[in-house]
């Protein structure tokens, strides 16, 4: 009997232990760079997610989108990605173009293309584009809207390679997702 008791009791702290050790949340790491197209339109939108970086080329796509960010010179050829925030997905979220290899312009569009909520040209050395903090072009991720991401060029003659990343600053849990309006009243 006493032998059932310690083991028994063994299990317990077992149980216990493995309870406490559980991971924390698990925030989106970046994954290696993966060929996948942005579509042409919203309507065609390649669908993307946090953590991610994506790579394909705006030569032979049309020029369907512009915004002014500084410089008024449209024209360039564009394609669209589409990120959907899931239930618990919300708080701010930076995109680059940094490793791309044309002159490029970025913007995001919440829910349609008469909403742009953030626009950048030139922050990245290269002429290419970032929107973050640091560029003043952070992007607020609200989990009741999608948002299109326009990877665009700098004038009609700027079209080539690019490489989008798509990363997570601050949010994703609900208990996280109280202190957001707090940051969000800060930047906008
Ligand atoms: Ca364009
Ligand atoms: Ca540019």
């Amino acid at each position: 009997m006493r032998n059932i008791s310690v083991i028994v009791i063994a299990l317990l702290v077992a149980v216990t232990s493995a309870v406490a050790e559980k991971a924390p949340y698990d925030y989106p790491q970046m994954v290696p760079q993966i060929e996948r197209q942005g579509g042409d339109t919203i309507s065609q939108a390649t669908e993307i997610d946090l953590g991610t970086s994506v790579s394909g080329t705006t030569m032979g796509y049309s020029d369907d989108y512009d915004e002014i960010c500084d410089f008024v010179n449209p024209g360039a050829p564009d394609v669209v990605y589409v990120f959907w925030p899931g239930m618990c997905q919300n708080g701010w979220v930076e995109a680059n173009l940094c490793s791309s290899e044309y002159d490029t312009k970025l913007y995001v569009y919440e829910s349609d293309e008469n909403n742009l909520v953030a626009c950048n040209d030139d922050y990245c050395p290269g002429y290419m584009s970032e929107l973050s903090f640091e560029s003043g072009q952070p992007i607020y991720i609200d989990p009741e809207h999608r948002y299109y991401f326009v990877v665009d060029g700098y004038s009609p003659g700027d079209m080539g390679d690019y490489t989008l990343e798509l990363s997570l600053l601050y949010g994703s849990t609900p208990t996280q997702a109280s202190n957001f309006s707090i940051v969000k009243g800060l930047y906008r």
